[in-house]
């Protein structure tokens, strides 16, 4: 099985109508989408996720942002799917990130950042626990996967 992460396509992003758009990325990309889950995060689970900024400033807000309104949760898979994801967002504040990234494009805020993505395979593999179980992951092979995945060497 090839990598997995998680991401979190946060209450701004389906608020700003940019759920379709940033899930394009990913499809185009060529990212197994092989979980999903559309749910208001309970003020708890918000804090699980984020209990490695317990004690910051922001983190209070953070709670309250993230469990505000419905959030869209994904488990896509590829082989470094983790870091990939984590290049597409961009840099935390929306302010700070590249153009052609999603963060950079779309974002202009400081925590208002539109989507969450795992930051390594420890962090995946916990977060992906919080959200599915593991029948709702689904295992199923893509018809073009030799053609997404393939190589020339
Ligand atoms: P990341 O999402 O790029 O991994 P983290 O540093 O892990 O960034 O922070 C988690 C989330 O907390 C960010 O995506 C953002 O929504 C929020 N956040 C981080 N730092 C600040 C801040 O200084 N002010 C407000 N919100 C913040
Ligand atoms: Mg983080």
């Amino acid at each position: 099985m090839a990598e997995r992460t998680l991401i979190i396509i946060k209450p701004d992003g389906i608020q700003r109508h940019l759920a379709g758009e940033i899930i394009g990325r990913f499809e185009k990309k060529g990212f197994k989408l092989v979980a999903a889950k559309f749910m208001q995060i309970s003020e708890e689970l918000a804090r699980r996720l984020y209990a490695v900024h317990k004690g910051k400033p922001f983190f209070e807000g953070l709670v309250k942002y993230l469990s505000s309104a419905p959030a869209l949760i994904m488990v896509l898979e590829a082989e470094g799917v983790i870091d990939m994801v984590r290049k597409m967002l961009g840099a935390t504040f929306g302010y700070d990130a590249e153009p052609g990234t999603i963060r950079g494009d779309f974002s202009s805020s400081r925590g208002y950042n539109l989507i969450h993505g795992a930051d390594s395979p420890e962090s995946a593999e916990r977060e992906i626990k919080l959200f599915f179980s593991p029948d709702e992951i689904i295992d199923y092979e893509l018809a073009d996967a030799d053609w997404l995945y393939g190589k020339n060497d």
